[in-house]
């Protein structure tokens, strides 16, 4: 807990700073146009320039490129999650075009949203064999909707936040693809997406984080789980991928303590906590606060389900 004060006074001083910021677009309408996801693939051949030669547009046949048919399909996936969960038309909320680029530089370890679009390496083949993995996916689609929800500034416990929303509704886009409930889904980032040799399951998990791997050539997965290892570290602009197994891990307290599927009640109290949030510095007490507000409105205030969601913040040590 007084890793959370410290950080905490740290972040009054930077919120100061961004008060001046215009409101955030927040609550947005259901847009009668919702309909269906207009994908654009591109293959980056390998190049370093974004976002390459189209090859495969919506409705078209697919491909052939293995990756680019996937980015397809799995981007459709996404889409309808948002669309038919929470009521959301694209990443924008207005249907922007699903633009991706696989097959990015080469060897490149690693997936992005760029602000606007995605783009996806094929890894080295030692330490990533692939990112065309749905959670990943639906991770970097993450970035775009909280972009375009106000945001979250990526640094410190706000980036953190940002990195745990998108690992949150990539978990989700998982489940619901795989038709698993929270007692049935493994809550692993990147299954399978590691090299043969790497001694690993996933990039994270957020059943139990800081286990994902243990690797002579990757390390050790750093994220903690509670606030006491709260890591103050500069890297990974204030160890965004690092503390963000502090929330992940309440999120999958409060969907196992329910059961069920975990994008209906749990993601809608995310979805709209991420609507009505209206504070791209949010420390994670503030992001807590926001979900008992949101669990609140859609279960009731002294509902169950708002309980359990109090008692998970409190087991991972986020004060509400
Ligand atoms: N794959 C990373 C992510 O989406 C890329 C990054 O560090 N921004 O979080
Ligand atoms: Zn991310």
């Amino acid at each position: 807990a007084r890793t959370l004060l410290r950080h905490d006074e740290q972040l009054r001083e930077e919120r100061a700073a961004w008060a001046s910021l215009p409101p955030a677009p927040q609550g947005i309408a259901p847009d009668p146009d919702l309909c269906c996801p207009d994908r654009r693939i591109h293959d980056g051949e390998f190049r370093a320039a974004l976002p390459g030669r189209l090859v495969r547009a919506e409705g078209d046949a697919p491909s052939g490129i293995a990756d680019a048919d996937l980015a397809y399909d799995s981007a459709g996936q996404v889409f309808a999650m948002f669309a038919e969960e929470y009521g959301r038309n694209s990443l924008d909320g207005r249907g922007m075009p699903l633009v991706a680029t696989v097959q990015h530089r080469r060897n490149y370890n690693n997936a992005f949203w760029d602000g606007q679009q995605m783009a996806y390496g094929t890894g080295d083949g030692k330490i990533f064999r692939t990112f065309l993995q749905l959670s990943v996916i639906a991770h970097e689609m993450t970035h775009g909707v909280i972009q375009h929800s106000g945001g979250l500034i990526y640094e410190n416990q706000s980036g953190a936040l940002n990195e745990h929303v998108a690992d949150v509704f990539g978990a989700l886009a998982e489940q619901r693809v795989l038709g698993q409930t929270a007692h049935q889904a493994d809550w692993l980032i990147g299954r399978g997406i590691l090299g043969a040799g790497i001694n690993g399951v996933a990039l994270r998990s957020m059943k139990a984080p800081g286990t994902a791997y243990a690797d002579d050539l990757l390390g050790t997965d750093p994220q903690p789980w509670h606030m006491d290892q709260f890591n103050t570290t500069t890297d990974d602009n204030g160890g965004v991928h690092i503390n963000s197994g502090i929330p992940n891990h309440a999120f999958y307290l409060f969907c196992s303590y329910l059961g069920g599927n975990a994008w209906e009640l749990p993601g809608r109290i995310w979805y709209r906590t991420l609507q009505d949030l209206n504070n791209p510095m949010a420390s994670f007490s503030d992001f807590a606060d926001q979900t008992l507000r949101s669990a609140a409105a859609l279960a009731g205030a002294g509902s169950q389900q708002a309980l359990l969601l109090r008692r998970a913040w409190k087991l991972v040590g986020i004060a509400v």
